[in-house]
């Protein structure tokens, strides 16, 4: 549906100009030495560049802060619905550069700051990543609420104030060590804290019954046995093009003020300190596992402080204007990213019906208005459960209303399907079994209006596998898909500068407004047989590249050549991404080469007949506890070792692996491929969103019929994707096959398996469990099935990249996808995305403040 966003633009601009010191230099020059002197308490003599980071971040802020708090007011005043963004995650990565981009001051501010004697590049690479997030689940959240600022609606997010975000990764003998992300070291500009706002949360205790005079009914009162406070930190979020700054609240944990004088009295001081400080370990750290679910206790409560905090804000934020619940959903909508957040449902229907005084139906159907649930995995060690005795004594009095959930909706499903026994205990919430638990998922399902999947393969797959009984009971009207997207400001704008000012001029669009109309970038074909463009679109390329090698080089001492294809795998290690598919691959290249030099043949020979020059680049963090991943990222720098040490082979092939991927590291990596690896078993990436990041920086894609890869290559057209592998359908089939009949290794891995038993890359033992997996353990993520069809699949593509930037066969077939992949990529920005959910799911419009 058309949507006018279009700000009025006069207006804004002398607004823009008179209010705020990053549009006037003089203005800034003067607000940035004020922060200097006063909050950071030193003098422009001996201000360094973290010193001019602070102080120009303060001076941004303050402008930032003006809008923000306009905006709120003015939404409050529309009081129209509210979109609520309930997220575990927000991996945000770095602030002040996104918000000059989207203040559209960069150029000011860089000049000014270049007056103080600062350098823009160096002021901005201080600020540490919010890393508050694992990986793609995390990152979706932070595009999410960008887009929902430059589209003007009125939306918050909420998650937690993790004081360590996801671990740094070093990698020390080539194995990774971990080391603690204490991202608050100095105190961060972007957060206000608002010590003000002190919610109590409570835990444990017992749930006793009380006769309510009033109605004559009785009543359920939970007695809490833990209190900890939840104070916010708030983060704005600049729209791109608009004043209007939505909200990212951040929940701390900070201990009750009120002293339990019993203990004191009793002479247990030091326990009593001791349970206070027990308060602030509830949000001090993120567990950094990506498509896993651990159970452990600590989560379940940071799950349950996060989700009644915000609750509890929400409804005091419904209450100062509303009376009528039955109006809730008309101003409140929340959405739950993944199950983590699912206790809210519970929480809603226990303040209704508990605090409220609702009746049991009435508050269910308003709990069911209010929520919807996105799935992002259908893979079962992800899906979160929890032992119903863990929830029963965290949070008594939610574990009978999730009994009560369930009981009147299997009443229903009995009704619906008379004498079904076996659908009873496959849909129940309640797991029986030998651990009983809850499982969140269907919970979720049941106590939202909609449930949407994040590309349509996946949203398919869940309809078709793992909620398959739900969508019998619900009707298929309950689910539906919003294919991801990522917001082309930070991933093209801010990551890939040179390339977004080519195609502002192109487009003749010198306020970039394509950014918030992805679409425009359609007109790029008309370009795409003008051969003076094509030069100047790899000349971004190879400097885009170059600025990768640099990094490579400092971060792991090796030298990679500019000019040689970068094929790029970065994203977290997991066996279902399948990176020990890629590494193979790379020891049957490395084995061949090494051949083709016994066999006498030149470096050069080689390059021009069989093996172009290419570095294979890798990153992305293990979980702490996933042995095999660990070994997959083992196994990668010992091959790189060996590579990269030995004499003969010149530029043919170089491995590296650049340790501690994050979103600041992405912003540089990106822009820098001429291919990337989207490689997963096909079925098990739910979407992937790095590989739209790729493509819209003009790099090609390798990867399998998979996620919203099936998508890319609908939009840019399948002879500009290297899609190979078997499909979705024939996975099952496969795995089948491979329990029952054996594994049949294909003689190009035995190759490469034989080099690894050997000892050519280290102990073999260590790589024991990884090729044993495959070839006595039925090989569950097929890279048996898809190997040879892998390296087909690189033979081919690398004919067409030929030897790199200025060969013409590169220009004439490479450089003329890229372009094409990048004209086609529009619907991937994450703006459409939240259109798409406003529409469909939130029932929302933007507000034009
Ligand atoms: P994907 O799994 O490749 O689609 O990655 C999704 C996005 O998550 C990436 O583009 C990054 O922005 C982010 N990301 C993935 N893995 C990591 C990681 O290990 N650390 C930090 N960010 C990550
Ligand atoms: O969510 C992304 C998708 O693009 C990816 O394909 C998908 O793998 C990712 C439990 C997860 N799914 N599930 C998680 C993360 C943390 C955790 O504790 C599960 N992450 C994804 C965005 O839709």
């Amino acid at each position: 549906k058309p949507l006018n966003h279009s700000v009025n633009s006069t207006n804004y601009e002398e607004k823009k100009m008179e209010n705020s010191a990053v549009y006037n230099k003089d203005k800034f020059e003067e607000s940035f030495v004020r922060h200097v002197e006063s909050d950071l308490a030193r003098n422009m003599f001996n201000c360094d560049d973290l010193g001019a980071y602070q102080a120009a971040s303060n001076a941004i802020r303050d402008s930032v802060l003006v809008d923000w708090a306009n905006t709120q007011q003015q939404q409050t005043i529309h009081d129209g619905k509210r979109v609520y963004y309930l997220s575990l995650e927000f991996l945000m990565g770095r602030a002040m550069d996104n918000a000059l981009i989207n203040l559209d001051a960069r150029d000011q501010v860089a000049e000014a700051i270049g007056n103080l004697g600062f350098n823009l590049e160096d002021v901005l690479e201080q600020e540490p990543d919010a890393a508050l997030g694992n990986g793609g689940l995390g990152r979706l959240a932070a595009c999410f609420v960008d887009s929902m600022s430059s589209r003007n609606y009125s939306a918050w997010g909420y998650g937690l104030n993790y004081q360590y975000g996801i671990f740094k990764q070093e990698i020390i003998d080539g194995y990774q060590v971990e080391t603690p992300d204490y991202w608050l070291k100095y105190s961060n500009p972007w957060e206000v804290m608002r010590s003000e706002i002190q919610i109590p949360v409570d835990f444990y205790g017992y749930v006793y019954e009380h006769y309510d005079t009033n109605t004559g009914k009785p009543k359920k009162i939970w007695q809490g046995g833990e209190r900890v406070i939840a104070v916010p930190a708030d983060f704005p979020i600049p729209g791109f093009n608009t004043t209007n700054t939505n909200n990212l609240r951040l929940w701390n944990a900070k201990p009750t003020m009120e002293f339990d004088f019993s203990k004191f009295n009793n002479g247990d001081y030091q326990q009593s300190v001791a349970a206070q400080q027990r308060a602030e370990a509830l949000t001090s750290v993120l567990y950094p596992n990506d498509n896993f679910e651990k159970g452990k206790e600590l989560r379940l409560r940071q799950q349950y402080f996060w989700v009644a905090a915000s609750l509890h804000d929400i409804i005091r934020r419904y209450k100062k204007n509303h009376k009528d619940w039955d109006n809730l959903s008309n101003q409140v909508a929340i959405q739950l990213n993944d199950t983590h957040p699912t206790l809210a449902i519970v929480e809603l229907q226990r303040i209704l019906v508990d605090l409220e005084g609702l009746e049991w139906n009435a508050a269910w159907k308003i709990v069911q208005r209010v929520f919807a649930y996105t799935n992002h995995t259908v893979m079962t060690e992800a899906l979160e459960k929890w032992p119903v005795d863990l929830v029963g004594r965290l949070i008594p009095r939610h574990l009978e209303i999730i009994y009560e959930i369930n009981y009147f909706f299997l009443k229903d499903v009995e009704a619906k399907f008379p004498g079904d026994r076996d659908l009873l205990s496959r849909v129940s919430i309640i797991e029986e079994g030998q651990v009983k638990s809850v499982r969140m998922a269907y919970l979720a399902i049941v106590g939202s209006h909609k449930v949407n999947g994040v590309a349509e393969l996946h949203s398919e797959l869940i309809k078709t596998t793992i909620f398959k009984d739900f969508v019998k009971i619900f009707g298929p009207e309950r689910f539906t898909n919003v294919t991801n997207g990522i917001t082309p400001r930070r991933w093209l704008r801010q990551a890939n500068p040179k390339l977004a000012k080519l195609i502002s001029e192109k487009l003749n669009d010198p306020k970039y407004e394509y950014l918030t109309h992805l679409g425009n970038l359609k007109k790029l074909e008309n370009f795409v047989n003008d051969e003076a463009f094509l030069k100047e679109w790899d000349d971004i390329k190879f400097d885009n590249k170059r600025k990768l090698a640099a990094l490579i080089k400092e971060t792991t001492g090796v030298e990679v050549d500019p000019n040689v294809l970068f094929d790029i795998q970065v994203k977290r290690i997991h066996e279902y991404k399948r990176q020990q598919l890629n590494i193979f691959a790379v020891i049957y290249r490395y084995l061949h080469i090494k051949k083709l030099l016994a066999e006498g043949l030149s470096v050069q020979e080689i390059a021009e007949k069989h093996y172009i020059p290419k570095a294979s680049i890798f990153g992305g963090k293990a979980a702490p506890g996933y042995y095999m991943a660990k070994i997959i990222i083992h196994l990668i720098n010992t091959v790189g070792e060996v590579v990269n040490n030995d004499p003969e082979i010149g530029n043919l092939l170089k491995v590296v692996f650049i340790p501690d991927y994050n979103v600041s590291k992405a912003e540089i990596i990106i822009p820098g491929s001429d291919l990337s690896n989207h490689i997963s078993t096909a079925g098990t990436e739910a979407s992937g969103t790095s590989n739209m990041k790729f493509a819209l920086n003009g790099g090609l894609i390798i990867g399998t019929v998979d996620g919203a890869n099936v998508e890319i290559t609908r939009e840019i057209g399948e002879e500009n994707i290297f899609l190979f592998g078997n499909l979705a359908e024939s996975v099952d089939e496969l795995r089948h096959k491979h329990y029952y009949e054996g594994v049949k290794i294909p003689e190009s891995m035995q190759e490469v398996f034989n080099a690894i038993d050997t000892g050519m890359f280290g102990l073999p033992e260590e790589f024991k469990s990884l090729l044993d997996s495959i070839r006595y353990h039925s090989d569950y993520y097929l890279a048996t099935d898809d190997f040879d069809l892998f390296l087909d699949a690189h033979k081919k593509l690398e004919k067409m990249f030929g030897l790199g930037s200025g060969d013409p066969t590169h220009l004439r077939e490479w450089v003329p996808k890229s372009v094409l992949s990048v004209a086609n990529m529009g619907f991937f920005s994450s703006d459409r995305c939240i259109d798409e959910y406003a529409e469909n799911i939130w029932d929302v419009e933007p507000l034009n403040v």
